[in-house]
């Protein structure tokens, strides 16, 4: 048995100058990223080299051992078990890393003896599993993301692709063997990543055991540095969730526009105008902009990403995106402000608009996907449909039977009530985040799939002014940065229940209220006077909730 490995920054070596950078070379650099031993924030390192021969191979492995065996960190050959017969009997190497091409584990093993260490990259279950079987010690689950630092990868799987292997892994009895992933990963969505990929997202549940990495740290300005960095995303990510604003539902959130915990939700949105900045179309602005004022909220309508970065930082504030009007320029802004947010430690809602409609969007829904955590995902069916589907490879997409057509941005009817909530509890626990389904009937699942509240308030004018469904991620924006103003309040009860889930529902209630409400006012006739009194109503809700005074519900 080889000896116990810290799998949580994994170093990937490549030669390539465009990854290094001008006049340094791989020894340089691994020797920086392995400068401080003590801290021991590599715990392995592969040798990985496409296009050198045997010769080089080891004369570069004979050089690098002297740096990691100081650091403690195996190093391993990528692809090559002739090289590793050779440096493992030389002392400059503790094993190999194989493709799916490569010689096969059990080869392998018997070449290069029961303490080498042996890893198996796997795209999906039944690699990852047969390589278990075979005995691997350790698999390298990927492509998590699309890369400029390996383009012949043979599926981008995303994280739910690698929560698919984790959880066949632990269902095969393999939940012993370490797992990193790789593809794409970097300081700034390791955390997330390893919090995503978790597939029960608990203790028991097999999580991935770090994350490996070429250019993260190879083309670092200061790779001791970015090793840091990541070792403390990874460690964050495992233990804390995918950013600073989240936490894990409460048992006692509550799903009841008349709890207590509704009232302090919506007087948290009264008394502390967060800042609503909303990136979105052109259409529904105005509407959008209005809706909030009229809840309490401070609307910032910008589409710049390079903005958001500045907006992230104001306090109170959160992020909306409507993918109403796509295009490459708006996708750009779209996964800037993620990933600002997202650092930020702000709350995202993401608004799939007509997600379905074309192959364009489709994509752009996969890119904002891959872009970060998202805390909230709103849409009609078809919009939650598409993006259930659009997150998964195509191989698990292919197996998938819910139906993929979607009609527009509209909305369309196909699954009944039990299908509706199944959808919306297979996408909150595959992202870890809320997901509201919106309708007649709306569901809205919390963040661990394992809640559905129902909400059959709203009234039918909605749906023929437009910008209204938009208005709702405003809304709810402004209630879940509302709500974690609250967080921390003492045990005497008033935080309890009190949460994102919690947030979205309060935000909800009150806005569909509102909308009920104004549709049978007398001034009403139709969705012209409807918009007026809606805007009127909601902000009468609202300061009545503020003011204790329960007569909004009615
Ligand atoms: N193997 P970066 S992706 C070496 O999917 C490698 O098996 C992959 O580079 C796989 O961290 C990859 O720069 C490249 O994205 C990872
Ligand atoms: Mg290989």
């Amino acid at each position: 048995m080889p000896p116990p490995v810290d799998y949580s920054v994994y170093l990937v070596t490549d030669p390539t100058p465009a990854i290094l950078g001008p006049g340094r070379t791989v020894v340089q650099v691994v020797a920086a990223a392995l400068a401080e031993p003590a801290q021991k924030h590599i715990g392995i390192v592969q040798l990985r080299d496409k296009d050198a021969d045997a010769r080089t191979m080891l004369a570069t492995l004979k050089e690098l051992h002297e740096y990691t065996a100081l650091a403690g960190a195996p190093l391993l050959v990528n692809d090559r078990v002739d090289v590793a017969v050779a440096a493992m009997a030389r002392g400059h190497c503790e094993g190999v890393h194989l493709g799916q091409d490569d010689i096969d584990v059990v080869t392998a093993r018997t070449m290069l003896g029961p303490e080498a260490i042996i890893g198996v990259t796997a795209s999906n279950v039944e690699e990852a599993v047969t390589a278990c079987r075979e005995g691997a010690d350790y698999l390298g689950l990927g492509t998590v993301f699309a890369t400029p630092t390996k383009t012949n990868t043979k599926h981008v799987v995303g994280t739910s692709g690698i929560q698919r292997m984790l959880q066949a892994l632990a269902e095969a009895g393999y939940g012993h063997i370490p797992a990193v992933c790789i593809g794409g990963i970097h300081t700034s969505n390791a955390r997330r990543v390893v919090f995503q990929s978790n597939y029960r997202g608990d203790a028991n549940s097999k999580a991935l055991d770090g994350v490996a990495v070429v250019s993260a740290i190879m083309g670092a300005a200061d790779p001791g540095a970015a090793a840091a960095a990541l070792a403390e995303q990874v460690q964050l990510g495992k233990t804390q969730g995918p950013t600073d604003f989240y936490r894990e539902p409460s048992s006692l959130s509550s799903s009841s526009p008349t709890s207590p915990a509704t009232q302090r939700i919506l007087q948290a949105l009264h008394d502390t105008t967060p800042l609503s900045h909303n990136m979105t179309n052109l259409v529904v602005q105005n509407i959008a902009a209005n809706v909030a004022l009229a809840v309490g909220a401070s609307p910032i309508m910008s589409n710049s990403g390079a903005e958001a970065t500045d907006l992230a930082r104001l306090p109170g504030s959160a992020l909306v995106i409507n993918m109403g009007t796509v295009t490459p320029e708006s996708l750009a802004n779209y996964t800037k402000a993620i990933a600002a947010y997202n650092a930020a430690g702000r709350p995202v809602v993401f608004d799939p608009v007509g997600a379905g409609a074309t192959d364009i969007r489709r994509a752009a829904v996969r890119t904002i996907l891959a872009a970060g955590y998202l805390d909230v995902i709103k849409g009609n069916e078809g919009e939650i449909q598409t993006v259930y589907l659009s997150g998964l490879n195509e191989e698990d997409r292919a197996k998938e039977t819910v139906a993929t057509q979607q009609r527009g941005v509209d909305g369309s009817n196909t699954l009944d009530a039990d299908a509706r909530r199944r959808l919306v509890r297979r996408l909150a626990a595959r992202e870890k985040c809320v997901v509201v389904l919106t309708g007649a009937v709306d569901y809205v699942s919390d963040s661990r799939g394992e809640r559905v509240t129902e909400v059959a308030d709203g009234h039918p004018m909605l749906g023929q002014v437009t910008g209204t469904g938009c208005s709702l991620g405003t809304v709810i924006s402004a209630a879940v940065s509302a709500a974690a103003t609250l967080r921390g309040e003492s045990d005497d009860g008033t935080s309890q229940g009190i949460d994102t889930y919690s947030a979205v529902l309060a935000g909800m209630a009150l806005y569909e209220r509102a909308a009920a409400r104004a549709a049978v006012l007398p001034s009403v006739k139709g969705p012209g006077t409807f918009v007026p009194a809606f805007l009127d109503e909601l902000a009468q809700c609202r300061r009545a909730a503020a003011a204790d005074d329960m007569t909004w519900l009615e």
